[in-house]
C-alpha cells in the first residue's frame, strides 16, 4: 500500500512537471513569428523574380502596365517561390501549412507600405486597372504536374482596383472583389481561382498607403467555398494589372508572416492532456519495471534454493558411500 502511494506521488511530480513545462514551451510558441518570405525591404533584388515591367533599385520595387489591346490577364510583378506546373520558381518561401478549421486562427498577415501613380483608363466599354497579391496553394502531390493533371489553389487579394466606363457611367470607381472561378476562361489553367479584396484600398494617387491584409481569412473563405481541407504556401506576388489601362505602383516594403496568436484555453488543455498522459506513462513504467525486477528475481531465487537442496542430499548420500 505505502508502495502504491508512492507510485501514485512520483507520478503526480511528473506529471506537473510536464504540465509547467508544456504551458511554458506552447506560449513560446505561440508567440512567434515568421517571416514568409525574404528581402520584403528590397534592397537586395536578388531574392526576387521581376516579371513583364518591373524593376527593383533603392530599396523599392517599381511597376509599370500598360495595355492598350484589351488583353486579359496582362501584368507586371515581383515573385518569389515556385509557381505549380512547374512554371517559374525563384527561391523559396517558407511553407506554412494550413487546415481547413484554423485558417483563420493562422494569422497569416500582410503588411504593404507602397504609393500609386494616376491611372488612365482608354476603353469607354470597360477599362480595369488593379494592384494586388498573388498566393499560390498547394493542395495535393500533383503541384508540378502539368496544367491537365493538376489542380492547386491561386488566392488572389486585391488592395487597389479600379473600374471606368459603361458600368460605372462613365467615372473611375473603386471596386471590391469577392469572387472564384476554375480554370481561366483562356484555357490557361484548370485551378481553383479566388479573387477577394483587402479592405484597404488605395483611393489617392502619390500618397503612400500603409496596407494590411489578413491572408488567413481569405483563405478561410477559398477553403469554405472550394470545399479544401489543407493547403501549403508555395508562391507569393505583387503585381499590377489593366486592360484597356495604365499605371503604375512604387513598392517601398512588404512583410508577410505568420504569427499564431495564443490561445489560453486551447494552450492548458493541451497541457493538462500532456500531463496526464505522462502521469500513465509514469505510472505504467513503474509497475512494468517492478513486475520485470520481480519475474527476474523469482525463478533465480527458487532455482538456487533447489539446487542447494540437491546438493545436500548429494552429501548426505556422498558421506553415507
Ligand atoms: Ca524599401
Amino acid at each position: 500500500m505505502r508502495g502504491l502511494k508512492s507510485e501514485i506521488g512520483f507520478s503526480l511530480i511528473v506529471s506537473f512537471i510536464v504540465v509547467m513545462l508544456s504551458i511554458a514551451l506552447l506560449i513560446n510558441l505561440n508567440n512567434q513569428r515568421f517571416d514568409i518570405i525574404e528581402g520584403g525591404d528590397f534592397s537586395d533584388p536578388s531574392f526576387w523574380q521581376c516579371r513583364g515591367n518591373a524593376t527593383i533599385q533603392n530599396g523599392k520595387a517599381h511597376l509599370t502596365i500598360n495595355e492598350t489591346q484589351g488583353k486579359n490577364c496582362s501584368f507586371s510583378a515581383v515573385h518569389q517561390g515556385a509557381y505549380p506546373h512547374g512554371w517559374d520558381r525563384k527561391g523559396q518561401i517558407k511553407e506554412v501549412e494550413v487546415r481547413k478549421n484554423e485558417a483563420s486562427e493562422k494569422a497569416l498577415f500582410l503588411r504593404i507600405v507602397a504609393n500609386r501613380s494616376e491611372f488612365r483608363f482608354y476603353n469607354r466599354t470597360e477599362s480595369i486597372v488593379n494592384i494586388g497579391v498573388m498566393i499560390w496553394i498547394q493542395l495535393d502531390e500533383k503541384y508540378d504536374k502539368p496544367i491537365n493533371e493538376s489542380r492547386q489553389l491561386e488566392l488572389d487579394i486585391n488592395f487597389a482596383s479600379f473600374l471606368y466606363g459603361w458600368w460605372t457611367n462613365y467615372t473611375v470607381k473603386p471596386i471590391t472583389w469577392d469572387t472564384h472561378f476554375i480554370g481561366y476562361s483562356t484555357g490557361e489553367d484548370d485551378d481553383y481561382h479566388y479573387v477577394d479584396s483587402a479592405n484597404n484600398v488605395m483611393f489617392e494617387a502619390n500618397r503612400v498607403y500603409e496596407i494590411s491584409i489578413d491572408v488567413g481569412k481569405s483563405i478561410a473563405k477559398a477553403f469554405e467555398r472550394f470545399n479544401i481541407q489543407w493547403g501549403r504556401l508555395r508562391s507569393f506576388d505583387i503585381y499590377i494589372e489593366a486592360k484597356y489601362g495604365y499605371g503604375e505602383v512604387n513598392i517601398d516594403s512588404v512583410e508577410f508572416f505568420y504569427a499564431p496568436k495564443a490561445n489560453i484555453s486551447q494552450i492548458i488543455f493541451q497541457s493538462m492532456l500532456n500531463g496526464f498522459l505522462a502521469f500513465l506513462a509514469t505510472f505504467l513504467l513503474i509497475h512494468l519495471f517492478k513486475r520485470m525486477r520481480g519475474l527476474l528475481s523469482s525463478p533465480l531465487r527458487s532455482y538456487s534454493q533447489h539446487q542447494i537442496k540437491q546438493r545436500t542430499a548429494m552429501s548426505k548420500i556422498g558421506g553415507d558411500l
